[in-house]
Parts: C-alpha cells; structure tokens; sequence
C-alpha cells in the first residue's frame, strides 16, 4: 500500500538491486536482496558501497516526476561479498583553531570544538583507521562561485593590520559574528577544505570524508556573514564540484543539512538550480528560531528549474530526537532521495541538534547520528562527505562525530529503538512538508500510514525532561542518564528495522508494535484501542472525551477577547469562531468547537504599543503581523475590539493563533490540544500579575495573554508576544517588519467598519505604528 515507506534495509536493497541489474554490468549478477541491512549487524560493508562509476552513458535514472522502482522485498538472507575497508578521509588542522573571539570572551563557536572532536578520535582509535588530511586553501575563484567579490575581500582582509581598530566594530554590523586575527585564514581553510575532501570523494581516492571544520558555513550568504558562518563552505564545495570538476561526474548534488538551524545560506544559493538538491531540518519554532526568517518554512520549495529542490523540515520546538529525526528521513528525505538519485551527498554535519546541545534544545543521541548517515550510506554509492557546521556541547559533538565515523568506516552498530515516538507534531511537519512537495515528488503523494497516530507522544510542554532552550543550561551527564534509562529496548538482526521505524505497515500487527513502544502513560489509550478495527479513529474520539470535562467547564465563564490586530474586522475574528478564510486570507481556520457568535462586542484604547514584526505568516504572506508590547506605556492608545466569549472559544483562538490544532488529515478531522491554556487557575493568576506567559507554547509568537482590566466584571484578555521578544525586536535578532498590504488592509477594515476611525485615519494609525517599531 505506501510504496514510499523506507527504513534501512529496504533503501539498501532496493539500491543494490537497481544499481546491479541497470548500471553496473561489471557486478555480479547475483548480489543479495536480504532482508536485513549487512551493516546493522555486521561489519562487512554492503554492495551499494561499492566503488565503482556509474556507466556515463546511462541517461538520469531520475527526474523528480518519474515513479521509483517498485519495491518487494525478498526474505532469504544472503551473506554480502567480502570487500577492502572502506578509505574514510578524515581532514583536521589545527590552522582552523586560530579563528577566535578577540578578546578571549567565552562563545559556543570555539576552537576547543575542533580539538574535543579530534582528541575523542584519537582515544578512540578511529582517526587512525582513516586517512589523514591537512587543510588547504580555497583559492578566491572558487569562494566567488558563490560569494560576492566584495565580501571575499573583506573576509580575507579582516585579519590584517588594516583592520585592527575597526574589526570588532565591523564585525558588529553582522548578525552574531566575531572576528581576531585569525579568522581570515581559518575561513579560507574552512571552504578549500570541503573542496579538498570532495574532490578526492568524487574521484574515488576515498569511500568518504569528514572534514572537521571551523568557521562554520550554512548561513553564510552571498554577500553576508552571519550565524558564525564567514564563507558556505559546503557551498563553495557542491560548486566546484559541478562547475570546476566535469571530469569528475558529479551532475547531481544531494546536501543534507542536520544542523539545528536553517541552512539559509545554502537554500539560497541553489535555489533555483535543480543539479543541487538542498534538504535542511531544523528548529522553527513557528518563525522565532534562529535565524528566524519565514524561508525556512516548508512552503520554500525552490523556484523555476530549481522548483522541488528545496525541501524545509521545520520542527514546531524543541526536544526533537532520534525518533523524529527518523521519521523525517523515512517519510521525506529517503524517498526523494531515492528518486533523485545523487551522485554524491555532502552533509552539512552541525550537531547542535545533539542531546545536550546549549543553543539546540533538541535530542539526538550519538547512535541516532549513525543510523541517520547508515541510511544515507545508501545512496551514491556511499559517496558521502561531512563537513562540520554548528555544535556546541564539546561532549556530543565528540561523541556524535566519533559514531558517523565509524559507521563510514563499516563498523558493527546495533541500533537501540529511539527511546521515544515521534511527536504527534512531527507527524503534522511531516505531512505539511509532503503535501507542498507531493506534485514534485509524486513519491511523496501517498498518505501517511493511519497507525502513525499511535505512533506520538505528547507535546512537549507535557514533558519536561529535557532542556529546550538557548538560555537554559542543563547537565548533559544527568540527560544523557535520563536516556540511557529509559533506552531500554535491545534489538537485533530483523528484529531492528521493525523498530527503526515504527511506521512500517503492518496493521495486522500495530496493537503489538505500538504497545511495546508506548509509555506507560500512553499505555491506557492503546489499551483502549487493541481490539479495535479502526483504531485511529478510537484514540481521535478518545482524545476529544479527554477535553470535555474541560470543555464544559470553561464554557460557563465569559470574558472579553480584546483584538488589535486583523481579528478587529468581524469576518476575520468570526473564522477563529466559525472556521473558513475571510477576504485576503490564505489559508482557512478550522474554528472553535463552541462556533456561537461574540455575546457582544466594544471597542476600547490600551495604553500599549501596537507593533509589527516577524518577516511573514502563512495566513498573510510576507511582511510583519501585529503585536501589542505587554508593557504599560500612558503614551500610547492602541484601539481594540472586544469580544465577549466563552474562555472554551478563548482558548480554541489562542490554539489557532498558535497553531496546536492538529488536522487529523483523514476526513477533514481536526484534533485540538487536550487541555486549556487558560483554565480558571491561570484566570486568576493573571488578574493579579498582569500577564501570563504560556510555558507549553513559549517559544510560539503569542504566547503571553494580558490581563487589560475588566469590563462588567469580565477580565478583557488578549494574546502577544512575551517581554523577551520585545527585548529581542530592540536587538534586530527578531525582524521588524511592516504589514502587508492584504494585512493592513484588514487591519483598516477593522476600524473603520468598526467606526472607530475613518479611512485615512485608520491608514496613519497602522503606519504610525508600523514606523515606531517596539
Ligand atoms: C552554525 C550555527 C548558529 C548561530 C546562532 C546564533 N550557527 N544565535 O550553528
Ligand atoms: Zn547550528
């Protein structure tokens, strides 16, 4: 039924099984179609390893539009041939630890990064089994394939004596970005390295590569440092690859970025060039994680021929790991991956997504990491280079980058179950993210397998055992007991790939699977469900029992909703209410659950300032939204338009607002949060305090209701950003942006269908407003 579904063995084997029978006629003729991936349980490497050309003549097995091979998998097992160890690159040089903060002052971005790893690989006796490389300099010509010339002089010359009064102001001017007196050279050694490592890849001198690099590079732009990235070295390495080296063979280009942040710079530079195919995972945290830009959204898919070429994962939070890692190369990455058909694949290797990780919040174990490039190992015929981007727990990054070395290396690994299910959130990403690819990539069309529904675990909010912040510091000795305790799930052989991906389709079999899986607190609903036929559709209605008694609780009390942003214009507000999309919306809401008309409306002044930020929304498009700043300011008088409602509607419009309900997908369902944000304890918490900052969506974009007063004895509430990302709208770390047109226009609509003011009022209030910034 989904032809699409991957784990590991099967993009093994149907790999071995195309490139023998199609490309290479050299092979032999009877390779293996085990059931069970050889470099799970063995330590000899498998036949899609295999060095070999591609015969040249062989038209592109793949354009995105053409269906993959059908896959059946044969059961007899059959030993893979004996093979010479693969030649693993692995490129350090201590030149790349002289880029540094000027003064000392202490950044995540170090150089004890690079020798933590390095020394991690030596104790280990994995950096003897590779081979040894030195870094070497990126000649100007090939960084200007995709920097401009002005920023290549600059980044070059930013060492030199001629800069040493202005460099720290300089570097000022870019976003989170240092420079000392050796940052030139570390940043031109960055870039010639990656070409170094994948240069010898693409011609075969080495299996694979790591290059342990520093300055990182995925967010370097054309003409822009920033994020700790001076020049994309990945970047400067998929070009030279493609437009230096024909010789070589490399026409196609799959990058895998897995850093905890959006590969901006890379998306960029290839967007619209269908040779490079860019996949980028990262916290997106609706628009407010670093860097914070709308583009990493799974709605940038790439443009003209690159259309398709451009694939955005974007987690909703924190806290993701292994197991959410894996269902995104399952359901997305493998699949396309398979029908591109890259003829080498170059990791933008950042492990801040690591468990662990001060600036990530995410939880990818060290054996996630491995079986994350185990499933990459079969494409390209393995033909893989890794090249270090962000990372900052000196103990993970080590850690994780001594497990990818030794799977290139075709050691033994046994994967442990992730000691988690998939977030009910990252099936929804998921789903988002093949539904704008599916015309693309009709591999990408089917639905999501039913039992996926089981197969979740509460938000995070519900959660609390890992960090999920910049700010916070945890103990990774403590979080990484955590795991250990809980990772108790020891597997072999077939038995593995049943648990690699618990979204294999096996429905006779899912009350069995999922139990074995589930948390003891999850247990109760399974156990609801075994018997069941339909189980999905029992949890689903399980779930809506849950709400309920919640439900009609909140119902009985009323308050004032005060809106100031497009929800002042009625037919916008009444989508929250009623469901749909008024005029100039994108997309439509999915309503209350209680859809009954406002008992009342009225209009009001605030002293707050109304702003506007964040670079673009899915209902609005680009350009910023409207934010009330939670301080009291007597200088201002924001209008707002009251709604009396139930606090059961309030909480449905904060959980649209921030997007937590859950489209259930199969009959236009939708599933909202189980439990109120506001309930009557937090109604009473925030009579006194003035405001509430919501801790289960905190790093959404409306997070923090406002208590502004009452009106016949009903608390007027409304929903903003918290205090910090006002202090972060000061900074410039989060965009300030004006309304668009569409968005403005509703906004003015509001007003003046509202007669509060008339048109060119209501035009100079919003552009007053949008001028004055926070
Ligand atoms: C390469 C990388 C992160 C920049 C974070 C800035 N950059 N707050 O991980
Ligand atoms: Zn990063």
């Amino acid at each position: 039924m989904q032809g699409d579904e991957y784990w590991t063995e099967g993009v093994a084997s149907a790999r071995r099984r195309r490139r023998s029978s199609q490309h290479n006629s050299n092979e032999s003729p009877s390779l293996p179609t085990s059931r069970s991936d050889p470099r799970l349980t063995s330590s000899a490497p498998t036949p899609s390893r295999r060095r070999g050309r591609l015969n040249p003549d062989f038209p592109l097995a793949c354009s995105p539009l053409s269906r993959p091979p059908l896959r059946c998998f044969v059961s007899a097992p059959a030993p893979a041939p004996p093979m010479a160890a693969p030649r693993v690159g692995l490129l350090y040089d201590d030149r790349m630890c002289a880029h540094a903060t000027p003064d000392g002052e202490e950044h995540p971005e170090n150089p004890e990064r690079l020798r933590a790893i390095w020394r991690k690989l030596n104790a280990a006796g994995v950096a003897s089994r590779c081979v040894s490389l030195k870094a070497k300099e990126a000649e100007d010509k090939y960084i200007a394939s995709v920097h401009s010339k002005s920023h290549i002089k600059l980044m070059k010359e930013i060492s030199s004596k001629k800069y040493d009064a202005s460099r720290n102001k300089i570097a000022r001017k870019f976003n989170s970005i240092y420079f000392n007196k050796g940052s030139s050279e570390s940043a031109v050694l960055a870039a010639g390295s990656v070409i170094e490592v994948a240069e010898k890849v693409a011609a075969g001198e080495l299996s694979s590569a790591i290059a342990l690099v520093r300055p990182p590079g995925h967010h370097a732009e054309h003409d822009e440092a920033m994020g700790f990235c001076l020049f994309n070295n990945v970047a400067v390495a998929a070009n030279y690859l493609l437009n230096e080296r024909p010789d070589l063979g490399i026409k196609k280009i799959l990058i895998v970025d897995w850093d905890v942040h959006h590969g901006n710079g890379t998306q960029k530079m290839f967007y619209n060039d269908p040779r490079v195919l860019f996949f980028s995972v990262h916290r997106f945290d609706y628009g407010s994680f670093y860097p914070a830009e709308g583009d990493a959204s799974h709605c940038f898919i790439g443009e003209e021929a690159g259309k398709g070429y451009n694939i955005n994962v974007p987690w909703e939070h924190g806290k993701c790991g292994d197991a959410d890692y894996i269902a995104a190369w399952d359901h997305v990455l493998l699949p396309v991956t398979e029908v591109f058909d890259p003829d080498i694949i170059l990791v933008s290797a950042g492990f801040d997504a690591a468990l662990g990780d001060p600036l990530g919040g995410c939880c990818i174990t060290p054996n996630g990491y491995a079986l994350l490039l185990t499933k990459l190992l079969g494409f390209a015929q393995g033909r893989i280079v890794m090249a270090l981007e962000g990372g900052y727990n000196l103990r993970s990054i080590a850690n994780s980058v001594c497990a990818c070395a030794k799977v290139l290396l075709g050691d033994k690994f046994t994967f442990n179950a992730p000691e988690m299910q998939p977030f009910e959130s990252t099936w929804r990403v998921i789903q988002a993210v093949r539904n704008e690819l599916k015309t693309c990539w009709p591999v990408l069309s089917s639905k999501l397998p039913e039992n996926v529904s089981l197969s979740i675990r509460p938000s995070p909010s519900e959660l609390n055992a890992f960090s999920d912040s910049e700010s916070d510091s945890e103990d990774v000795a403590e979080l990484l007991a955590t795991v250990a305790s809980v990772n108790v799930i020891e597997v072999a052989g077939d038995a593995i790939s049943e648990h690699l991906s618990k979204m294999k389709l096996d429905d006779d079999n899912l009350s069995v699977k999922t139990a074995s899986r589930c948390s003891a607190a999850e247990q109760h609903l399974v156990d609801s469900v075994k018997v069941q036929n339909n189980a999905s559709v029992v949890l689903t209605k399980r779930i809506s029992d849950l709400s309920l008694a919640w439900r009609s609780d909140l119902s009985r009390t009323d308050v004032w909703y005060a809106s100031f942003g497009s929800n002042m214009w009625r037919p916008r507000f009444l989508c929250y209410v009623q469901g749909g999309k008024a005029e100039g919306m994108s997309i439509a809401c999915c309503g209350s659950r209680d859809t009954s008309s406002p008992k009342g409306t009225m209009w009001k002044t605030v002293p707050h300032r109304l702003l506007f930020g964040r670079s673009s929304t899915p209902c609005w498009g680009t350009g910023g939204v409207a934010f009330l700043n939670p301080e009291i300011n007597y200088n201002e008088k924001s209008y707002v338009c009251m709604y009396k409602i139930t606090l059961e509607q309030f909480n449905d419009i904060l959980f649209q607002e921030n997007r937590l309900v859950l489209e259930d997908g199969k009959d236009g369902n939708v599933v909202y949060p189980d439990s109120p944000l506001i309930g009557s304890s937090e109604i009473k918490f925030i009579s006194t305090n003035k405001a509430i900052h919501l801790e289960p969506i905190k790093d959404s974009w409306y997070s923090n209701v406002l208590y502004l007063g009452n009106e016949d004895e009903l608390p007027i509430l409304t929903m903003t950003c918290p205090a910090s990302d006002i202090e972060r709208f000061k900074s410039g770390e989060l965009p300030l942006a004006p309304p668009s047109e569409t968005y403005a226009t509703t906004l003015i609509r509001g007003l003046v269908e509202g007669k509060q003011l008339d048109a060119d009022g209501a035009t100079n209030y919003i552009i007053a407003a949008a001028a004055k910034g926070p």
